[in-house]
């Protein structure tokens, strides 16, 4: 019986007739699909550009400093830049961003200072920066999807013409946050864009034990609200999607799940993961052929807009940034680790009293 009404098309629905079609603009040839241009200028297109070089110079750099010692948690980002970079560029400079531990790019782009990343990969306290509408990075998987759905929520009361993204993995997408944020979204018609890199693989458990969908994209559907399947590698093809929902936001219809197909080049994280026990060498050598920055230099270069005095330039710049943001990092000293206590409640309740002055008698080497 069940079958039987399960097979009628009138009464049942069914995957096979969502018909999802990869959105890409640039592709893999240097040629460019007209009709979905995001028509950058000149100017932004380098701009989008020399952030890629930047930040792939920044991971490499970091995997280094991790492995030296001097810096502490790092999750590699090798590989996404187009759907870091191209994602936060199509936003205005006020709109809020709440990216995940991965996602350093995109709090750099929006104005987070080098040395801030640098205090909060150490446990340091990165000061607050009040003109940078950047969340604290989030290590619980999905969280940012509800606090997403909050801040946009707070946007719409105030009556104000931002938008609130968030940057999540596949693996999130499995948590309930993540259902429970696009629902409120899409109830409450907040102007929030939901931005997962399906980077396919959550640690180690790779895109078809995460789910039985064809697509990410397609759970838009569910909750009333458009979801789109971009190839995460173009930068064109994610400022195109994500450039719209904004649009779309601003005009008071809601939330957009974009789904950004990519692939990290390197580990998990820096604590111990071994990609080559769950993923082929070959795999990776295929995505390194789709590397995001080789194909935004070749349309680039083709355009005539970019030359190898450009990318050295650019190259020096990072490494010189880099190196003066140590520098000012190490002339900062280390936070003292009573601010823990400091900076959850406007009150500091008893109990964390207690525990303050008991921690601070055990740093002056007395007993508790
Ligand atoms: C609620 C929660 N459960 C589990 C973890 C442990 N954890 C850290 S990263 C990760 C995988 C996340 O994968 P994905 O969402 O695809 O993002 P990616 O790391 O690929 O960017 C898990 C399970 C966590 N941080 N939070």
């Amino acid at each position: 019986m069940t079958q039987m009404l399960l097979e009628r098309k009138d009464i049942s629905f069914r995957e096979d007739e969502l018909e999802f079609q990869q959105l890409q603009v640039l592709k893999e040839n240097g040629e460019i699909n007209h009709d979905w241009d995001p028509g950058l200028s000149d100017d932004k297109l380098r701009d989008i550009y020399s952030w890629m070089v930047k930040m792939r110079i920044l991971d490499g750099r970091s995997i280094k400093l991790n492995r030296q010692g001097r810096l502490g948690f790092y999750a590699p980002m090798g590989g996404q830049e187009a759907a870091m970079i191209a994602s936060i560029a199509a936003l205005n400079r006020d709109d809020y961003a709440l990216p995940s531990y991965r996602d350093v790019a995109v709090s750099l782009y929006h104005g987070l200072p080098l040395t801030s990343f640098f205090q909060g990969s150490r446990g340091e306290m990165g000061g607050s920066w009040p003109d940078v509408n950047v969340l604290p990075p989030q290590i619980i998987i999905a969280a940012q999807v509800t606090q997403c759905a909050g801040v946009a929520w707070g946007l719409k009361l105030k009556g104000e013409k931002k938008v609130a993204i968030c940057y999540f993995g596949d693996g999130a997408t499995s948590q309930g946050d993540f259902h429970e944020g696009l629902n409120f979204a899409a109830v409450h018609k907040v102007p929030a864009i939901f931005f997962c890199q399906n980077n396919l693989y959550a640690i180690s458990v790779p895109l078809t034990k995460q789910t039985a969908s064809d697509t990410l994209a397609q759970k838009a559907v569910a909750y009333g609200m458009p979801g789109v399947q971009v190839d995460g590698n173009d930068a064109l093809a994610v400022y195109r999607a994500v450039h719209d929902a904004a649009e779309r936001a601003r005009r008071g219809e809601g939330p957009t799940l974009i789904e950004a197909v990519t692939y990290r080049h390197g580990p998990h994280t820096m604590a111990g993961d071994d990609p080559s026990r769950y993923r082929k060498e070959e795999e990776l050598d295929e995505w390194q052929q789709r590397d995001p920055i080789h194909r935004l230099r070749t349309y680039l270069e083709k355009k005539g807009i970019w030359s190898d005095e450009d990318q050295q330039r650019v190259e020096e710049e990072m490494k010189q940034e880099i190196s003066n943001a140590m520098d000012r990092l190490g002339a900062m000293g280390k936070s003292n680790v009573l601010e823990i206590f400091d900076l959850v409640y406007s009150e500091t309740p008893e109990h964390l009293k207690e525990q303050r002055q008991e921690l601070e008698q055990i740093l002056k080497g007395g007993k508790s």
